[in-house]
């Protein structure tokens, strides 16, 4: 690819259509960090997922601002790279994986753009429309959630994942069960729960749910495998695995029979291409997580999703379950509960200048000396 001129770091702030609370937090307006990486012949987008606060992760937007502008966008600059080479080129940095995979995203879709190739068939993916679930956020009340569910379903959600913490679990749960009997359901706690309430967890066997996610603390797997012998419910890992050495270890600790894959949290969509190659390997089914992405992280999201082992619906919702009006041309989600995957060259959608304008609060523009 033709060399890398400068790096532009865009703060934006995007309100959401309503408050998303899970059991480490309430958030009720997205803030992004956009990255734009500007080559001789072209340009490339990349979203960076790391959230307000270092809650679902040790990573957080200024922590993220200062190292991809310190540390990882002068690592690239004057450089002519390629896509794989990102990782290596960073690798000196500890971590930081939401941050370097914003990069390596927009590394990407210039270099893809160059090829008129879209992210989708780049990555191998077989299919053009991909199955959608919605994550439902913890509410007041429970008829707050049967209201919410059965609006989502109503708009052909494929599966319903509801998120708990310790008091607000069995009984929601037995409540959304009685009112759809059938639908494909899965509860997600962001670690809040320890081995000490297996018993409630194990209440849970009796509503069918596809899976449990994340129930126990991000950094033990061990534990994880302790509980999934005494569980009917598969376990799903999200925080747990940050690369495909976790994943690995994960299947043969036998802590997960199911892999939620977020490209941030795993440090670019290339990890994540090779987490699912594993998965596919050892027979564990993955499906792509979502981290209240606008329109560009979006658009990445759903060309992942439309690889061969994502073989369950993922929490690629529509822009509108998010966003009033979204930074891209809106995603919107087909009566059938699926969206189309982008097709045109990268990620095949750009940020729309005057809204990009509108949610921008600052921007620095990291170039060559
Ligand atoms: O644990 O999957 C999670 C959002 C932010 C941080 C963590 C998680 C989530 C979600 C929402 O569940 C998924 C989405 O709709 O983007
Ligand atoms: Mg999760």
């Amino acid at each position: 690819m033709s060399r890398i001129e400068n790096v532009e770091l865009r703060l934006a702030r995007l309100p959401l259509v309503r408050p998303f609370r899970t059991s480490f937090g309430i958030e009720t307006e997205k803030e992004v960090i956009y990255v734009r990486v500007d080559t001789g012949s072209g340009h490339g987008w990349g979203e960076c997922v790391a959230g307000s606060l270092p809650d679902y992760s040790e990573e957080f937007i200024q922590a993220a601002w200062i190292v991809m502008r310190d540390h990882l966008a002068p690592s690239l600059l004057g450089k002519d790279v390629e896509p794989q080479e990102v990782a290596s080129l960073t690798s000196w940095v500890r971590g930081h994986r939401m941050s370097k995979a914003a990069l390596e995203m927009a590394v990407l879709d210039a270099w893809l753009r160059e090829r008129n190739a879209s992210l989708a068939s780049y990555l191998g993916a077989d299919r053009d429309r991909v199955a959608c679930g919605v994550s439902v956020g913890i509410t007041d009340t429970t008829e707050e959630l049967l209201e919410q569910v059965a609006g989502y379903l109503a708009e052909g959600y494929r599966r319903i994942k509801l998120k708990i913490e310790p008091g607000i679990d069995v009984e929601r749960v037995r409540a959304v069960r009685e009112a759809h009997p059938d639908i494909a359901l899965s509860v997600d706690a962001n670690a809040a729960y320890s081995l000490e309430d297996a018993a409630t967890l194990r209440a849970l066997d009796e509503f069918g749910l596809l899976m449990v996610e994340q129930p126990l603390p991000h950094d033990d797997l061990v534990q994880h495998a302790e509980l999934q012998k005494s569980l009917a419910t598969p376990i799903c890992l999200d925080e747990s695995i940050r690369s495909a050495a976790d994943a690995a270890a994960a299947i043969g600790l036998g802590a997960c029979r199911i892999i939620n894959i977020k490209e941030g949290r795993v440090g670019g969509l290339l990890e994540s291409r090779r987490i699912h190659d594993i998965a596919k390997g050892a027979g564990i089914p993955v499906w792509c997580g979502g981290m209240l992405e606008t329109g560009v992280g979006r658009a990445a999201n759903l060309a992942l999703a439309a690889l061969p082992g994502f073989t369950l619906p993922g929490d690629t919702s529509a822009s509108r379950r998010y966003f009033a009006d979204d930074i891209t041309e809106p995603f919107e989600l087909d009566p059938d509960g699926t969206m189309a995957v982008p097709t045109g060259p990268g990620l095949g959608v750009e940020p729309r200048p005057e809204r990009l304008e509108e949610c921008t609060v600052l921007v620095e523009v990291v170039a060559r000396a």
